[in-house]
């Protein structure tokens, strides 16, 4: 009898055992209350919610780019519409020296390689041009591992030889971006050889690069040399395409000309689309940025500029580069727009890529841009267009006019 009573306690000793191992195993698993340090829990919560606080208080810039606040399961939220820690007046100074590694160190840490930025708690703003169902491609968003294609922005900036400058651009515009609350990354897009120079041809290569890697759904096109004076100054695209260095200090800040659309440009990937493009066929200085104008209102679009507070600049003071003379033939050129679009710009480009180096800060791509000897062939045409805006450009100075600002 008494082994019996033995036998059955032994036996519900181990079965007790054997249900406490499987309970606490399962309760580890599901985060049982009951199983869990409830200090342990308030912390995390209040580390969330810390966490929240912490990036609507200090700007976006002091924040771990590798931060990750879906954590909670829950999607991000679309970033405000005007990003909360824009800074209105910027000083910028180009007296000094500045080396790509004392930029690497101070913005680094916020970016990935590719000189690549998202902002880590919202979903950045821009928007899918209207109209434009396309199809994204899931390759290349998931190459990149990017959750939704159509926020990015590609800046593509013309380059050779300007790395003092490029240093510049770097230290003050990654801030700038990343106040901006962009998904946005860099490519600078290094003409290769001592060739006639074509600014054009190597924005073409960018955008054409850029697509490559990431389904971006707006350019701005800016040259190395300049630097927004003002963070309200958004490097987004909008509805028309978008000049946005309206009030340089070269210039006086006052537009040169009305029609101006050199220096920084923003067009959605529809809009560049529309217009073939830039010209591939404008060596050397001048002219190609008055054809990408004259292409738009060709294709019945119309520009839009911020106000000249906003648009503010401050242009790295240079001479005229060595091989990039100013093209007479380029004036001429402008007569032929008409004609030209649709068989000269993205449907034409050729050019090789030489190399193609990940920087933290940029993405320096080295192309050849096929070279012709000399400044490229004169277009036919009177040139009276050409000689008669030559002259309004370099005789009168327009102010901002009001219904381009938006
Ligand atoms: C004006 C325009 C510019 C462009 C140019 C004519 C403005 C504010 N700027 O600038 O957009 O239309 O006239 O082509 O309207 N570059 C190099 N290495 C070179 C040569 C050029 O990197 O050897 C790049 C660089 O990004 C530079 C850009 O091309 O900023 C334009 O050349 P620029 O600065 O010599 O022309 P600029 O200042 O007269
Ligand atoms: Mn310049």
């Amino acid at each position: 009898m008494l082994k019996t009573i033995f036998n059955f306690l032994v036996l519900f000793a181990v079965f007790s055992l054997i249900c406490f191992a499987v309970f606490l195993f399962y309760s580890k698993n599901n985060d049982l209350l009951f199983f869990t340090d409830p200090h342990h829990l308030v912390n995390t919560k209040n580390k969330t919610s810390l966490n929240i606080e912490k990036t609507t208080a200090v700007p976006e810039f002091h924040q771990n780019r590798t931060a990750m606040p879906a954590a909670s399961g829950r999607p991000l939220e679309p970033c405000p519409d005007i990003p909360p820690n824009l800074q209105e007046v910027l000083y910028v100074e180009f007296r000094t020296n500045r080396t790509l590694e004392d930029v690497r160190q101070q913005v680094g840490p916020l970016l990935q390689q590719g000189g690549r930025y998202k902002p880590a708690n919202c979903v950045a703003k821009q928007k899918r041009s209207p109209g434009l169902f396309r199809k994204h491609r899931p390759s290349l968003t998931t190459r990149l591992g990017e959750s939704d294609p159509r926020y990015g922005v590609a800046i593509i900036i013309p380059f050779r030889n300007r790395y003092d400058h490029l240093s510049h651009w770097l230290h003050y515009l990654h801030p700038i971006l990343i106040r901006q609350q962009l998904d946005y990354s860099v490519y600078v897009i290094n003409q290769e050889g001592d060739g006639v120079f074509n600014r054009a041809k190597l924005m073409n290569i960018g955008h054409t690069e850029a697509l490559k890697e990431y389904d971006y759904e707006c350019f701005v096109f800016s040259d190395i040399d300049l630097v927004p004076l003002n963070d309200r100054n958004l490097y987004r695209c909008s509805d028309k395409p978008r000049h946005l260095s309206v009030a340089v200090d070269k210039f006086n800040f006052l537009l040169p000309y009305n029609n101006i659309f050199g220096g920084v440009t923003a067009l959605s990937r529809e809009q560049f689309l529309k217009v073939n493009g830039f010209s591939n066929t404008f060596w050397g200085w001048g002219g190609e940025d008055d054809d990408l104008y004259q292409r738009i209102v060709f294709r019945g679009m119309s520009i839009s500029r911020p106000d000249s507070v906003i648009g503010r600049y401050k242009m790295i003071k240079h001479g005229r580069d060595l091989h990039n003379d100013r093209n007479p033939n380029n004036v001429q050129k402008l007569n032929e727009t008409p004609q030209t679009i649709d068989r000269d710009g993205l449907n034409s480009l050729s050019y090789t890529v030489r190399k193609i180096r990940k920087d933290l800060l940029y993405t320096f791509i080295t192309v050849d841009v096929q070279t012709t000897a000399g400044y490229g062939r004169v277009g036919g045409g009177s040139g009276m267009y050409s000689c008669v805006s030559a002259v309004v450009s370099s005789v009168h100075l327009y102010r901002v006019s009001s219904e381009q600002m938006s």
